[in-house]
């Protein structure tokens, strides 16, 4: 079925580092407004916007203290509500995140379910005894430690996937669930256009918590096979749908590690009215040693090759994908993927290349179209996320060496995508004109959008084609996926065909040369390039292409 969100290109904006329009070195809602033009014209079509609740920032407003107001820092109601209307006097569309996994431990809910067992907000929140004196299970949070604090007050532990100021709500609880769809339906109802749900497929927790299995020499393990995907997440959801979304003309997006494609075709299949696509992370751990995200390990094409076609031909007919290689989690791609230093202009566009021509909403994270980089900041002072800092403490505490941490943190830390948008060259990259809540990676006098936009072979105008390409050729929404000489070690190359059009997308991976095979089955005498990172050649032989480094191709046979 056609959709408005199949055909939308979404861009995601972290607003602490967007643009700060008053100098106090935070970016703020003024300061999205004022650069709205720049998203118009990149030909954007959505906006997600990452938490502007009311926050004490323990986790950069993942930690919400009130889903109804906005944080003092970016602005007021009045500025969000400006917003909404200047984003849809443009013609795009506004989605706000919803994190309802959690709240904040300052969340009145919280403040009040801690003063007593039997205080009626006890239940939105998961309590349980300890037991032998400990912790009620063994499992740790996903930002270090124990994912259960003990309560003195009222003698008992409170789980917390994440940080200790950011405790688990009860889903359980009827009312809890009630009390979330009523504030989703005050949102939909000022206007707004969907929502990316974070971590949603966490929300649904078992009734007694088993231990997990600890690594060698560990004190706590992983609960995620338990809580993820948990025993009635696809009711909740359906639930959801029945009483918010199915209201509206909106569009969903479920955040969920650990998500197979089997249960994506679940969470996405129309009939099912649960989400329209969720944020898959299969991908996102191909990098990962045996020890998770901090443990390096160099991405084998071959295995992103065939997890990336696994999940195209499993949401083919059944669901939608969501495509992606950045948001404010994860490293910079051209950093991670492609080459930063020698050959960052063609790498990132060759990346663009592979993920816009896929089938599924492509979505750009702020400053992923200017082609910018990881950071590497001296110190760990000069990091801000509690994820890289509390890794940090406890890497020291078990002895590791200093530059073996700090390897981990430059490769997968967090803060390096949330330094701030390189806006020009001016001082801290025309993000503030105060002291900017964290440090502006010292490239912006080269990486820039001042720069980009007048240069016409800059990455920022390779997106603005690549976005106009998907707006032309429904072959690029709706075209079946296969992919093209899949041995191939260093070219990844794919074809979409619908209706007699086929799209030929080929990427060569690496900073050499690369020879391409043109497939059989396809007239070449047809063919006609769309797009390349490369200026073509005049009568160059198509049957067997020489890629030059990171060169990238998009052809349409007719
Ligand atoms: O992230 C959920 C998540 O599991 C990871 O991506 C996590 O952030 C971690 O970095 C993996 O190493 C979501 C948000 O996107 C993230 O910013 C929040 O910190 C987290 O939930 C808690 O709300
Ligand atoms: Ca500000």
């Amino acid at each position: 079925m056609k959709a408005w969100w199949k055909e939308s290109v979404v861009y995601q904006i972290y607003p602490r580092s967007f643009m700060d329009s008053n100098g106090d070195g935070i970016g703020d809602l003024q300061g999205i407004i004022s650069k709205l033009d720049y998203l118009q014209s990149l030909g954007i079509d959505v906006i997600w916007l990452s938490p502007v609740y009311k926050s004490p920032n323990d986790d950069n407003g993942y930690d919400i203290s009130d889903y109804q107001g906005i944080m003092d820092e970016f602005g007021t109601m009045g500025d969000w509500e400006n917003l909404l209307e200047e984003v849809h006097n443009r013609g795009m569309k506004l989605i706000m995140d919803l994190v309802v996994n959690h709240s904040s431990d300052e969340h009145p809910w919280f403040v009040k379910a801690r003063k007593s067992k039997d205080n009626p907000y006890r239940d939105y929140f998961i309590w349980r005894p300890g037991k032998d004196g400990k912790e009620p299970s063994n499992w740790y949070s996903n930002f270090g430690g124990s994912a259960w604090e003990y309560d003195e007050g009222t003698d008992e532990y409170y789980l917390h996937l994440f940080s200790k100021k950011q405790p688990d709500l009860n889903w359980r609880n009827p009312q809890l669930r009630e009390e979330v769809y009523a504030m989703m339906r005050w949102w939909l109802d000022k206007g707004i256009d969907g929502f990316r749900m974070d971590v949603i497929n966490f929300i649904s927790k078992p009734e007694t918590f088993e231990d997990g299995e600890p690594k060698p020499g560990k004190k706590y393990a992983s609960g995620s096979k338990i809580y993820r995907n948990g025993p009635h997440i696809h009711d909740y959801l359906q639930e959801m749908n029945a009483k918010t979304l199915s209201k509206y003309d909106v569009m969903t997006v479920g955040e969920m590690p650990g998500v197979t494609p089997e249960l994506a075709q679940m969470y996405t299949a129309e009939e099912r009215k649960e989400l329209n696509m969720v944020f898959q992370f299969e991908h996102m751990g191909l990098d990962n040693g045996p020890d998770g995200k901090w443990d390096l390990k160099p991405l084998n094409l071959q295995d992103l090759k065939q997890n990336l076609t696994k999940w195209q031909k499993a949401l083919e007919h059944k669901g939608w994908n969501s495509l992606y290689f950045n948001n404010h989690d994860q490293p910079r791609s051209v950093s991670r993927f492609g080459n930063d230093k020698e050959y960052r202009v063609e790498s990132a566009k060759m990346l663009a290349t592979l993920l816009h021509m896929m089938k599924g909403t492509p979505y750009v994270y702020q400053g992923e179209e200017l082609g910018m980089t990881n950071i590497r900041f001296n110190s760990i002072q000069e990091y801000r996320d509690i994820e890289i800092i509390n890794f940090y403490r406890e890497q020291k505490a078990d002895g590791v060496p200093e530059e073996k941490i700090m390897e981990s943190i430059y490769a997968k830390g967090r803060d390096n995508s949330r330094t701030p948008m390189q806006w020009d060259a001016s001082r801290h990259a025309g993000f503030t004109t105060g002291e900017p809540w964290i440090g502006v990676n010292p490239n912006y006098r080269d990486i820039n959008a001042e720069q980009a936009i007048a240069d016409e072979d800059s990455v920022y105008h390779y997106y603005r084609r690549l976005i106009q390409l998907r707006k032309s050729y429904d072959v690029i929404v709706y075209g079946e996926y296969d992919l093209v000489d899949p041995e191939h070690p260093e070219i990844f190359s794919y074809k979409r065909t619908m209706k007699g059009q086929t799209l030929l997308v080929i990427c060569n991976f690496y900073g050499k040369e690369n020879k391409f095979e043109w497939p059989n089955e396809m007239n070449l005498n047809d063919a006609r390039l769309l797009i390349s990172n490369y200026a073509e050649q005049e009568g160059e032989e198509l049957q067997r292409v020489s890629l030059k480094p990171y060169e990238a191709r998009v052809y349409l046979l007719v």
